[in-house]
C-alpha cells in the first residue's frame, strides 16, 4: 500500500510537471518582426481604432486590413512577459488605469515600463495562445462575444473562452529591396519605407562585416526623418545622421559593421524599432550629439552606443521606455569626462558592466531582469 501511494504521488508529480511544462512553453517572438493578432472567434485582428497615435486610444477588433494599426511588435521583456507595441503609433497596449475588474477597457498609452502593459503569452497547443495581463491576471478578450467592426477589446477573468484565444500571425516585408548606391534623405524630409526590407549591394556598399569604410545604406542629411524602414542582411555601415535626425521605426534584422552612426553634431531622436546580431558597436557617436532613444529594442551587440575611441566631446545620451539585452561591454562607452547619461523606464540583463567609463549617469524607473 505504502508502495502504490508514493507510487501515485510520483506520478501526480510526474504529471504535475508536464502541466506546468505545457503551459509555460511559448514560442519565441523576434523584436525585429512584426505580428498580427487574430481572434478565434471572430477572426477579427487587433487594432488601434481609427488610427489613434494618442494615450488612451482604444484597441479593438476589425477585419483583417493589413494596416499597420493592425501590425504589433511582441517584445520579450524578461521574467516571462512580453510588450505588444503598435507599428503605427509606438504605443504599447495596456489594461486602461491599473484596472483588475472583468470588462476593463484595454487600450494603448506611452510605454513608461508599467506591469499593466506587460503580458504573458501561453501557448493554448491549438496553434492559438492566450494572452495574460501581468497586473490583473486577467485574460485579453473580445468582449460580449463581438464578431462586429470595432467590437471592444478589454480584459476578462481567464475563462478558456474562443473570444480569449489569439493567433500570432508573422506580417513580413512586402518587398526586399537591394540598395546599390547610399539612399540620401536630403535635409528636412522623410523617407517612408512603408515596412519594406533594404538590403545593402555586397559589391558596391560592403558586405555587413566588421572591415570598417563601408558606406551606409542610408545618409540622413540635417532635419531628416528616415521611417518604417526594415535593414536587412546585409546592412553594411547601416544609417549615418549628419545634424538632426528622427529615426522611426527602424530595424535592424541583423546589424553590419554597426547599426547607425552620428556623423556630425546634431540632436538624433530614436524612436521605437529594434537592432540585434552585431559583433561589437549598435550606435556609434562620432560628434558631439544629444541622442535621445525612446522605445527601442537593443539585442545582443558588443555595446549599444560607443563614443568615438579618444574623443573627448560632449555627448548627452536619453534611454527611456528601451529593453537592452546581451551587451558584451556595455551599455554605452565613451573616453570623455564630459559626457552623460540618463536612462529611465528601461528594463535590461545581461549587459556588461553597464556604464564603461561613464562618469555622468543618473537612472530612474529601470528593472534589472
Ligand atoms: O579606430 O575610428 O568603427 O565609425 C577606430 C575607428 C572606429 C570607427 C568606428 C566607426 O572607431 O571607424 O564605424
Ligand atoms: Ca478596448
Ligand atoms: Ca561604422
Amino acid at each position: 500500500m505504502k508502495k502504490l501511494v508514493s507510487f501515485l504521488v510520483v506520478l501526480c508529480v510526474m504529471f504535475s510537471t508536464f502541466a506546468v511544462v505545457n503551459t509555460v512553453h511559448a514560442a519565441s517572438y523576434d523584436s525585429t518582426k512584426k505580428y498580427k493578432l487574430i481572434n478565434r472567434f471572430s477572426g477579427k485582428a487587433l487594432e488601434v481604432y481609427e488610427w489613434s497615435k494618442a494615450d488612451g486610444g482604444n484597441i479593438v477588433q476589425y477585419d483583417d486590413l493589413g494596416g499597420m494599426n493592425q501590425q504589433w511588435s511582441v517584445i520579450d521583456v524578461g521574467e516571462g512577459y512580453h510588450k505588444f507595441v503598435n507599428a503605427y503609433s509606438g504605443k504599447a497596449m495596456e489594461v486602461h488605469n491599473w484596472s483588475t475588474a472583468d470588462g476593463a477597457n484595454v487600450a494603448q498609452w506611452t510605454d513608461w515600463n508599467a506591469n499593466s502593459q506587460q503580458w504573458r503569452i501561453v501557448d493554448l497547443g491549438n496553434g492559438y495562445v492566450k494572452i495574460v495581463n501581468r497586473h490583473s491576471n486577467k485574460a485579453l478578450e473580445v468582449y460580449d462575444w463581438s464578431t462586429a467592426n470595432g467590437g471592444n477589446v478589454v480584459q476578462y477573468n481567464d475563462w478558456g473562452g474562443e473570444s480569449q484565444q489569439w493567433k500570432l500571425v508573422e506580417v513580413k516585408p512586402s518587398e526586399t529591396i537591394t540598395v546599390n548606391s547610399t539612399i540620401i534623405v536630403p535635409a528636412g524630409e522623410t523617407f517612408d519605407g512603408k515596412g519594406k526590407r533594404y538590403v545593402a549591394n555586397p559589391k558596391t556598399l560592403g558586405d555587413g562585416s566588421q572591415a570598417e569604410g563601408q558606406k551606409p545604406v542610408f545618409r540622413l542629411e540635417n532635419g531628416a526623418t528616415l521611417k518604417n524602414v526594415v535593414l536587412g542582411a546585409p546592412a553594411a555601415d547601416g544609417v549615418h545622421t549628419y545634424g538632426n535626425a528622427v529615426v522611426e521605426n527602424v530595424v535592424w534584422e541583423d546589424i553590419g559593421e554597426d547599426a547607425l552612426t552620428i556623423k556630425s553634431q546634431g540632436r538624433v531622436v530614436i524612436r521605437g524599432g529594434s537592432a540585434q546580431h552585431g559583433s561589437d558597436k549598435m550606435f556609434q557617436v562620432n560628434a558631439p550629439a544629444t541622442f535621445e532613444i525612446y522605445h527601442f529594442t537593443a539585442r545582443n551587440a558588443g555595446k549599444m552606443i560607443r563614443q568615438l575611441g579618444g574623443s573627448t566631446f560632449k555627448t548627452s545620451i536619453y534611454i527611456d521606455g528601451c529593453v537592452i539585452t546581451g551587451m558584451k561591454e556595455a551599455i554605452f562607452r565613451t573616453d570623455s569626462t564630459t559626457s552623460e547619461v540618463n536612462m529611465v523606464n528601461t528594463r535590461y540583463s545581461n549587459v556588461g558592466s553597464k556604464w564603461y567609463n561613464v562618469r555622468n549617469v543618473s537612472e530612474s524607473n529601470n528593472v534589472k531582469f
